[in-house]
């Protein structure tokens, strides 16, 4: 299969994109390098020493024999291009990654928030016009989030994958409907995902367009057994306080003996997803893509549940590293339950990587690894929510 990977010099795309170059199909990354650069506008950087894209991508073929294409286009920016692009390529499937996707990074300032409406909402709409520009029939699947459903909204019922059965009274009694699950974002980030929803609806409904959109949980991890096969393919490992994600967090921060960073009380439940998984879900994906004319296809891709205290606790437990309670950055519910309907990838074959000893113990050891470039001073989230939230690092002043 001919696939092209938006946004596939990141964390989930290059090891994504390795992965299906590994399963033999002609993959071509797409990036503008982006990420790279908001690194060096934070001053911060990946915690394991990335290489340019143009060699890893000569070491993948040095060490797999396979070749990845790289264009260098600004998605949200350059549509001629990305026509002329798809038109030239001709590919089967698109897979897209390409967003900023840190929630605390969209709250930091107007700028950001604006920053990443436009790149978001206008990268995505940008895909589907091409698409349906150039008449070309290229199947899409979209990286989304679980962060769409907003957490606590259903209650204790599951939160199924994409589409909830509502009952609406009229006067002639009950009718039966399925509409979108109702869409909570927590972040303006989170509000990017819900507005590509829409825009997914409107392309599948008016154009026919086959769209598959992936509502994944955090992911954990960094390795995979291809970025695995040389150090210069080595994925990233975001640490800091705008990038880093809960559980690789904790992972980096019990590493380096830092005192466990739980947000208020911990008791916020989330979902997660293997880093190894995210890849495996992509290649089921792709191979089962809805027809034209049908629906945007959903999937919630998570393996797991999770409070942040219980990960905190386990990782405590394991290492000997204390937990500290700071004030919480975001606004978010203190406590919340999760119980997610995740059937449609176990139907098609995933067997989950589970959150075992081993893995953690794997990613911490990179942790350790590569200590000595972490700078202690972007592990506390500074990002705030609303203008006078105290920060732990207000407290640290
Ligand atoms: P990342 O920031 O590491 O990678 C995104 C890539 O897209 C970067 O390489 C960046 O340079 C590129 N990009 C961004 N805007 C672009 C543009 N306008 N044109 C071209 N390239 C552009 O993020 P990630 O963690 O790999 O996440 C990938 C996708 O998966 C995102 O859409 C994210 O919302 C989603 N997701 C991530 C997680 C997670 O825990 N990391 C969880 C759920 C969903
Ligand atoms: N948290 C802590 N301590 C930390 C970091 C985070 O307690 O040091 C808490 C946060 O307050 C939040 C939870 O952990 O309650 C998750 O935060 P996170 O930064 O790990 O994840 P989030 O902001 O939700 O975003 C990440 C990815 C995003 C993706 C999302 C999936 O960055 O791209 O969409 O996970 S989901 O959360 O399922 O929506």
């Amino acid at each position: 299969m001919k696939v092209l990977v938006l946004g596939g010099d990141g964390f989930c795309g290059w090891p994504t994109s390795l992965h299906l170059s590994d399963l033999g199909n002609e993959v071509t990354i797409i990036d503008n390098l982006s990420r790279r650069n908001i690194d060096i506008e934070l001053e911060v950087d990946s915690l394991t020493p990335i290489r340019p894209i143009g060699e890893r991508i000569r070491v993948w073929k040095e060490v797999s024999g396979r070749e990845i294409n790289f264009i260098n286009l600004d998605l949200a920016h350059e549509y001629d291009r990305l026509v002329e692009i798809l038109l030239a390529q001709r590919p089967d499937a698109v897979v897209h990654f390409a967003e900023q996707r840190a929630a605390p990074y969209s709250m930091r300032s107007a700028k950001t928030k604006r920053y990443t409406v436009d790149n978001n909402v206008s990268g995505t709409h940008n895909l589907l016009a091409a698409i349906v520009a150039t008449g070309l029939d290229i199947s899409v699947v979209h990286l989304g989030t679980m962060g769409v459903y907003g957490y606590g909204w259903s209650g204790s019922a599951p939160i199924p994958e994409g589409y909830l059965t509502v009952k609406v009274p009229t006067p002639d009694g009950d009718i039966e409907r399925e509409i979108l699950h109702p869409a909570n974002a927590g972040s303006v980030y989170h509000m990017t995902k819900t507005l590509d929803q829409l825009m997914f609806k409107f392309y599948a409904q008016n154009d026919g367009l086959r769209i598959t959109d992936l509502h994944q949980g955090i992911v954990w991890g960094t390795q995979t057994p291809q970025t695995e096969r040389d150090a210069r393919l080595i994925n990233r490992f975001d640490y800091d306080g705008d990038y880093g994600t809960v559980l690789n967090r904790f992972l980096m921060q019990a590493a380096i003996g830092h005192p466990l960073t739980v947000h208020g009380t911990g008791g916020q439940t989330r979902a997660f997803i293997h880093i190894r998984d995210t890849a495996r879900c992509i290649e089921i994906a792709l191979a089962n893509p809805p027809k034209s004319g049908d629906q945007v296809s959903v999937f919630n891709q998570v393996t797991e549940t999770y409070r942040v205290r219980e990960l905190a606790e386990l990782i405590s437990e394991m290492t000997g590293v204390e937990v500290a309670n700071l004030p919480n950055p975001r606004r978010e519910a203190a406590e919340n339950d999760l119980n997610v309907s995740r059937d449609r990838f176990l139907a098609l074959g995933l067997s989950p990587t589970t959150l075992s000893e081993g893995l953690l113990t794997e990613a911490r050891d990179i942790a350790k690894k590569y200590a000595d470039r972490a700078d202690l001073s972007k592990i506390v989230a500074r990002s705030v929510w609303r203008s006078g939230m105290e920060t732990a690092a207000d407290l640290m002043h």
